[in-house]
C-alpha cells in the first residue's frame, strides 16, 4: 500500500482539490495519509462499498477525523449522523416521513411560486442585462428564503445558520486555521441553534413541529426530538446553498448546457444532480473500521479512521466516462454526493425541490448566464464551497 503525504485540508488542496483526488484514485484502492495516520479511499468501488457496509464502517465513533472513542465530540453526537442501527432506527424513520417526498408535495407550488418571486425581483428593472454574484443573490437567498420558514423557526437570527453550518463542516476535519478561527463563535452559534430546537419556538405547520409531533405519538423521545430538529439546521443549509451554487457555476461555465436546459426544463432534477457529482458539495467523511478489514492487499486496522473521497468517487473514470464533463445527457444516479446506503442523505429530496424550483424559475427569464469574474472559493474542511460567483445574465 502507498502512504502518501498530501493534506486534504490545507489551502492549496481546498482551492483546487481535483489533482490531489487523482493522485488519491490512482495510488490505490486504499491509502494511507501519514499527516493524519488515516486511511484514504477515492475510488468509486471502493467508497460505495465501504458506505454500503456500516456494520464494518460504523458511524458512532464519529464521521470526523476525531474517534469518539477517545474524544469527547464538540457538540452532543446527530442521531442520525453519528450513529448506527439500531439506535438510528427511529430517528431516521421519523425524519424521512417528515421530508420525504409526500411531505413536500404541499410546498412544491410554494416554492417555485417564490424562486420566481425571487428571481423577478433580481431581475426587475435591470434592461436587458445584470450582474450580480449568483452565491449571494441566488444559492444563498433562495434557501434561507424557504427553508427555515419550512422548518417553522422565527427570523430572529437567522444569519447564525450558515456561519453554524460552516463551522459545523470546517469540525469534520483536524484543528487547523479553519476551525480554530471557528471556535470563536461556536459556543454562540450551537446555543442559537439548539434554542431553535425547543417546542415552543417552532411554528406548528412546519418540519420541527412535525417532529415533535412524532414524539407525542411515542415514535420518539422528547430527548431525542430537539436533535432531530437539530440536525434538519444543522445538515440543510450550508449543503444546499453550495449544492445550488455547483448548478449555478456549471451552467455559467458550460452554455451549451444552458441552452439544453432552457429548451428542456424538465432536466432541472437530472441538472441538480450532475453537478452535485461533479462538484460535490459535500467533499468527505469518514468512517471508523469497527475490525480488521482486508482492502485490496491492505489490512485496515480496526479502530481506523478511513477518509472517503465522495467527489474523488464521483469523478472516477473507473465508472464515469469523461467525468470532468458536466453533462446533462448523462445519467448521474448512483453519483455518492449524497453517501449511499442507510446514511444517505435524508433531505436529498428537500435539495432537489429547491434546485428545481431555482433552475425552473431561471431557465424560464434567463437566455444566458457566464461569468462575469473570476469565481472565488470558500475554504472549508469538508464542503467544496463558494464566497462568491460573479455572474451576467442575459434575459429574454
Ligand atoms: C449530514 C449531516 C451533516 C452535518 C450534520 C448532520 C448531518 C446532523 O445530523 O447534525
Amino acid at each position: 500500500m502507498k502512504a502518501l503525504d498530501a493534506d486534504p485540508f490545507s489551502h492549496e488542496t481546498l482551492d483546487d482539490p481535483w489533482p490531489m483526488h487523482e493522485t488519491l484514485r490512482e495510488a490505490g484502492p486504499v491509502v494511507h495519509l501519514s499527516r493524519y495516520d488515516v486511511y484514504a479511499m477515492a475510488r468509486y468501488a471502493q467508497v460505495h462499498a465501504a458506505l454500503v457496509d456500516w456494520q464494518s464502517f460504523p458511524s458512532a465513533a464519529g464521521v470526523g477525523l476525531s474517534n469518539f472513542r477517545y474524544e469527547k465530540p464538540w457538540r452532543p453526537p446527530s442521531l442520525l449522523l453519528e450513529t448506527d442501527p439500531p439506535g438510528r432506527d427511529a430517528p431516521r424513520a421519523v425524519l424521512s416521513a417528515v421530508v420525504g417526498p409526500r411531505a413536500l408535495r404541499r410546498l412544491r407550488q410554494e416554492w417555485h411560486a417564490a424562486a420566481a418571486d425571487l428571481v423577478d425581483h433580481l431581475l426587475a428593472g435591470t434592461g436587458g442585462e445584470v450582474e450580480l454574484d449568483a452565491v449571494t443573490a441566488l444559492a444563498e437567498a433562495f434557501p434561507l428564503r424557504v427553508f427555515p420558514d419550512a422548518v417553522g423557526i422565527p427570523r430572529e437570527g437567522r444569519e447564525n445558520l450558515l456561519p453554524y453550518g460552516d463551522h459545523l463542516f470546517n469540525a469534520f476535519g483536524p484543528a487547523n486555521d479553519l476551525v480554530r478561527n471557528g471556535q470563536e463563535r461556536a459556543g454562540e452559534l450551537t446555543a442559537w441553534v439548539n434554542a431553535q430546537c425547543r417546542r415552543e419556538v417552532l411554528a406548528p405547520d412546519g418540519f420541527g413541529a412535525a417532529i415533535w409531533a412524532a414524539a407525542d405519538r411515542g415514535d420518539l423521545t422528547v430527548e431525542q426530538a430537539p436533535l432531530v430538529v437539530r440536525s434538519l439546521l444543522s445538515a440543510g443549509v450550508d449543503t444546499t446553498v453550495h449544492g445550488l451554487a455547483a448548478v449555478l457555476y456549471a451552467f455559467a461555465t458550460h452554455p451549451a448546457q444552458w441552452e439544453r436546459l432552457r429548451h428542456s426544463p424538465e432536466l432541472a432534477r437530472v441538472a441538480f444532480d450532475e453537478a452535485v457529482r461533479w462538484q460535490s458539495p459535500v467533499q468527505t467523511f469518514f468512517r471508523t473500521a469497527d475490525r480488521d478489514v482486508l482492502i485490496g492487499d491492505v489490512t485496515v486496522p480496526s479502530g481506523a479512521k478511513i477518509l472517503m473521497f465522495l467527489a474523488a468517487a464521483n469523478r472516477d473514470p473507473r465508472r464515469w466516462r469523461d467525468p470532468a464533463r458536466f453533462d446533462l445527457g448523462r445519467d448521474p444516479s448512483g453519483h455518492v454526493g449524497f453517501g449511499m446506503g442507510l446514511h444517505q442523505c435524508v433531505g436529498q429530496h428537500v435539495a432537489r425541490l429547491e434546485a428545481e424550483a431555482l433552475l425552473t424559475a431561471l431557465a424560464a427569464r434567463v437566455r444566458r448566464i457566464e461569468l462575469a469574474g473570476r469565481p472565488v472559493p470558500h475554504h472549508n474542511n469538508t464542503l467544496r464551497a463558494w464566497k462568491s460567483l460573479p455572474v451576467h445574465l442575459a434575459l429574454d
